[in-house]
């Protein structure tokens, strides 16, 4: 069996079909979990799925990610757009990084429209809420090398 995808949550993600359904969707981020585990081990991979509200705890997975992952994907949330520090991290890995984000921030505020992670993403995946994630671990899945 190869390493894990590690699909990586941002802060307030947490809050996902509880608040702000009109925006994120009606699903909580359990459901996504449910979602990536069911399409990476229909694809052969395993995961381990994580959220945190902490800069500190993402760039710490992000590093295991280095040595202890076959991919990344990374919903970074409001740090993507702040993060020098998890751009900083993410520069050391050499697998597979896709960005994926709920909705479409190129529609939305323009604070939203840079993200420091998409500097060192192979490829983004946003504006198809839920599905987006199912979409990224296909490419990741796609991506990553053989074990
Ligand atoms: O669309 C996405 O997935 C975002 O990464 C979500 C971030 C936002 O800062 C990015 O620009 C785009 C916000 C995550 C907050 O998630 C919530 C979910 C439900 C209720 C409240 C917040």
């Amino acid at each position: 069996m190869s390493k894990p995808i590690f699909v990586l949550n941002g802060p307030n993600l947490n809050l996902l079909g509880v608040r702000e359904p009109h925006i994120y969707g009606h699903e909580t981020l359990e459901d996504v979990r449910v979602r990536c585990e069911s399409r990476a081990r229909a694809l052969g991979h395993d995961i381990v799925f994580r959220q945190s509200n902490h800069e500190g705890d993402l760039i710490d997975w992000v590093q295991a990610a280095r040595t202890e992952a076959c991919g990344l994907v990374l919903n970074p949330a409001g740090y993507g757009h702040t993060s020098i520090a998890l751009l900083d991290a993410l520069k050391s890995l050499d697998i597979p990084i896709v960005e994926c984000h709920l909705s479409n921030p190129a529609a939305r505020e323009s604070f939203r429209h840079h993200t420091y992670v998409s500097l060192v993403a192979t490829g983004v995946v946003c504006g198809f809420g839920p599905a987006g994630y199912e979409l990224a671990i296909e490419a990741v899945c796609g991506l990553a090398a053989k074990p």
